[in-house]
């Protein structure tokens, strides 16, 4: 694997899943894989999960780490090429990612999307310039429209709590915020599951919250909450904004929270969150501290989806 940026980049999944698998099993078996490499990582936003559970990985695999909040502790970062930099930008991503580029090994970026103008997110252009200028493999720690770390994560800990012959019911709701969200981990979400094959996968929302199909593909969408609950083994929790109104929120109906009652036409499955949560906005306390919850199994999987990614790249150089 030459970088990690979405599903298109990984081989197979299903062995990326044993890889990761693997590593759980037995943290130090190639504990000195990345012995004199560096890993730098690259935050533009915040983050507790992606930035410890890589740092983690990386360490077990024998690499250093860097890591560099640059957002608030580096220059303001001119992100587009031919700019007469008269403005508030100190410094062009050309020669910031060129620079770090001969520092690290591998790079690894948080760089969330504006939600204003959708054309700009999409084309992914914040990552594309690292991925141009830095001339070193870049893993994505959650990008403009994309979270494949996370994804990974999901699909493993999905893999692990399903022992069944048939393939699980998976569905993904929308839940009410109070903060417009990136589509970005609900995109990858629906990008892995499809590309996995594993699973009957159902997406439910408020009509106008649709996905781009780039990402969500034939995945059906069922605008019925409770129907689309119905005997699903695992149910996947998230906000998101609109993209068709982009970066908007256009519904707050707090009757999307997930609640034991809505829980009750799915009494046998798995929830799951990325996290952070809002409690008691997104899902409710009672689910969260009940027996059908996963999120903190699912959150500790992060180590293990960062080092068979990190594992990966690092055979390939
Ligand atoms: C971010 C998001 O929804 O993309 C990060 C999730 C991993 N969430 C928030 O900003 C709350
Ligand atoms: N799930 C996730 O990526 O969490 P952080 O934003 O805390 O890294």
């Amino acid at each position: 694997m030459k970088q990690f940026i979405s599903v298109d980049d990984v081989p197979g999944v299903p062995r990326l899943v044993e890889t990761a698998l693997g590593y759980k099993k037995d943290p130090f078996k190639d504990r000195v894989l990345g012995a004199g490499k560096t890993l730098g990582m690259i935050f533009l936003n915040p983050s507790l999960r992606t930035r410890l559970s890589t740092q983690v990985a990386a360490k077990n695999l024998g690499m250093e780490v860097v890591v560099f909040n640059i957002d608030k502790e580096g220059w303001a970062l001119e992100m587009t090429d031919g700019t007469v930099m008269s403005g508030n930008t100190t410094e062009h991503v050309k020669e910031a990612a060129a620079v770090m580029g001969q520092y690290f090994d591998i790079m690894a970026i948080r760089t969330f999307p504006g939600l204003k103008h959708k054309e700009e997110d999409y084309t992914e252009k914040y990552i594309k310039q690292f991925i141009k200028y830095a001339g070193v493999p870049i893993v994505s720690l959650e990008s403009a429209t994309l979270h494949p770390l996370q994804s990974l994560t999901d699909v493993i800990t999905i893999r692990e709590h399903w022992q069944e012959k048939r393939k699980p019911k998976v569905v993904m709701t929308w839940a009410p915020h109070v903060k417009a969200l990136p589509q970005a981990v609900p995109n990858s979400f629906a990008q892995w599951i499809n590309a996995w094959g594993e699973a009957d996968f159902v997406i439910t929302h408020p009509k106008g919250y649709e996905l781009d199909h780039a990402f969500s593909g034939n995945a059906p969408i069922e605008y019925d909450q409770d129907k689309a609950l119905e005997d699903a083994d695992f149910v996947y929790v998230k906000n998101w904004s609109s993209y068709n109104d982009y970066g908007k929120i256009t519904c707050t109906d707090s009757s999307w929270m997930i609640s034991n009652e809505k829980l009750a036409k799915a009494p046998n499955a798995k929830v799951m969150h990325c996290l952070p949560v809002r409690r008691n906005v997104v899902i409710a306390d009672e689910v969260l501290d009940g027996p059908q919850s996963i999120v903190i199994p699912q959150a500790g999987n992060r180590v293990w989806a960062a080092q068979a990614v990190l594992s990966e790249i690092l055979k390939n150089s």
